[in-house]
């Protein structure tokens, strides 16, 4: 019954959208490898210019307790556990005890800034109590950080929520977004003295897409009116937890003028239809919309619109998302060719990469054009847009080098575009407990023996050097 109307609402919205997706079939851009080797990086780069790497708090502190400690326990229905080899985050990298070594590992890159996460089970273990201990060892670290002249970058929620907040819900209950916006509130005022730059939400359309439609991280729903229910709350929560900073976080910590800066990390990706079939252009371009640009379109207009074919249609006013950005975070990974079908359950795919590319340990294409496409289009906004994420699972470690020199290239090929880059970090400074891959996934600057090192010493990788070599092209290392 459902695949009539799929059919009917898909058609609809092709009068609309093919002209777009066919025009994207033929803007395909390919770098010269030569002319990437041969790039200075980060030439003409402004002053004040970030260059960093990420980390989020239960992907590296170890000891959390939080919606994914029950989540990495449990099963499939099929008996697969949730997460790859039955693993869970554990102890993790242990930076809540080694934190000093992650300062030490940004010192020798030469970073600006760190974007990592803060805990909220950790600081809020229960509903409105504050955990001063808790607050008090991240003082301790943005402390450290600023004396070595690295900005922290705040992270206040990198999916995972309280266990007391997924009971209730997650983010279907409807008190979460004022709760989360408590907890930001509080945030600034804790720690508003020694932290100016502020990320609310990572990458929601990543969470939503993979808790609410694809049911492969808690809590493990696949039905797209609920994914849409949560993409409108996640913009809620967002535009009162901001209205919290910046009432709260009066304090310029590092005497720019500015207080706060806040923003999300967005994913971006690039949607690229797999053939020149019309089909693969329309979902596409539907994907883009749902996944790039539902939450991005809100904090640009002060209008929620979120739609999924035959599923959501939400178009309401909510002015006050309007102005919430004062950067955009984009986390770079990869493009997404697009297979797609009428009238059929999954309406859309992924097509596997052609093979013209490398790819990433995790079969993600390095597609560093994509960058620019991205950063060219979103520059189009109004808000300067920062790169909070970019880099690829590599466990050997040999391509890291050129991704990353390929990927700087691509964000100075966008400046020179006339795009507002604002800086460059890193997924990420140190291996950690990627998901549901597990310690499979081996993204970090600098790597760790999970099974065969009790210490967890951070070792430097091959990239290191090439991020160096960035550094001082930006005056940050002699
Ligand atoms: C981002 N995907 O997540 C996150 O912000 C990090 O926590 C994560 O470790 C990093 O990218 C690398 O994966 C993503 O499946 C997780 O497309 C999954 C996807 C994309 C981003």
């Amino acid at each position: 019954m459902k695949t009539a109307a799929t059919t009917a609402a898909l058609a609809l919205t092709a009068t609309v959208t093919l002209a777009l997706a066919m025009s994207g079939c033929h803007k395909e851009m390919t770098f010269d490898p030569a002319a990437i080797t041969a790039h200075s990086l980060f030439a003409g780069a402004p002053r004040g210019f970030l260059l960093g790497a990420a980390t989020s708090a239960h992907q590296i502190e170890g000891g959390t307790h939080n919606d994914w400690t029950t989540w990495e326990k449990e099963h499939y229905p099929d008996g697969r556990p949730h997460v790859a080899d039955g693993a869970s985050a554990g102890r993790a990298a242990d930076s809540w005890n080694l934190w000093r070594e992650d300062v030490a590992a940004l010192q020798l890159l030469g970073a600006n800034v760190y974007r990592l996460g803060i805990e909220w089970s950790r600081l809020e273990p229960a509903p409105g109590v504050w955990d001063q201990a808790s607050a008090d060892r991240y003082r301790m670290m943005f402390a450290a950080l600023r004396a070595a002249h690295i900005a922290p970058m705040v992270t206040l929620y990198h999916f995972t929520l309280p266990p007391w907040i997924a009971e209730r819900g997650g983010w279907e209950w409807e008190g979460t977004p004022a709760a989360f916006a408590e907890f930001a509130g509080r945030a600034g005022a804790a720690f508003g003295d020694l932290v100016d730059l502020w990320c609310t939400i990572n990458e929601p359309n990543v969470f939503v897409t993979k808790g609410y439609l694809s049911a492969e991280w808690p809590p493990g729903v696949a039905d797209p009116r609920r994914a849409g229910a949560v993409m409108r709350a996640l913009i809620i929560g967002h535009a009162q937890a901001t209205a919290q900073l910046r009432a709260r976080d009066r304090v310029d910590a590092d005497g720019d003028g500015r207080a706060t800066s806040v923003g999300i990390a967005q994913n971006l990706r690039v949607f690229q239809p797999a053939s020149r079939h019309p089909v693969d252009g329309i979902v596409a371009s539907v994907a883009s919309s749902f996944y790039n640009d539902s939450f991005i379109d809100a904090v640009a207009t002060g209008r929620i619109r979120i739609s999924l074919p035959t599923a959501v249609s939400i178009n309401e006013s909510y002015p006050a998302a309007r102005g919430t950005f004062d950067y955009l975070g984009v986390n770079y990974y990869t493009r997404e060719r697009v297979i797609g079908h009428l009238g059929r359950k999954d309406v859309y795919r992924r097509a596997p990469p052609d093979g013209s590319r490398p790819v990433s340990d995790m079969g993600w294409e390095i597609y560093p054009e994509g960058l620019t496409q991205l950063l060219l289009h979103y520059a189009a906004y109004e808000w300067p847009l920062l790169v909070t994420e970019n880099g690829l699972a590599d466990a050997r470690g040999d391509r890291r080098p050129d991704f990353l020199r390929a990927h700087i290239y691509a964000l100075d090929q966008a400046r020179a575009g006339g795009a507002d880059v604002t800086g460059y970090i890193v997924w990420s400074l140190i291996d950690n407990f990627e998901w549901s891959y597990g310690f499979q996934g081996r993204f970090g600057l600098f790597t760790i023996d999970f099974a065969g090192d009790p210490a967890l010493t951070r070792r430097p990788t091959a990239a290191v050097a090439t991020f160096q070599e960035a550094a001082r092209a930006l005056g940050l290392r002699p």
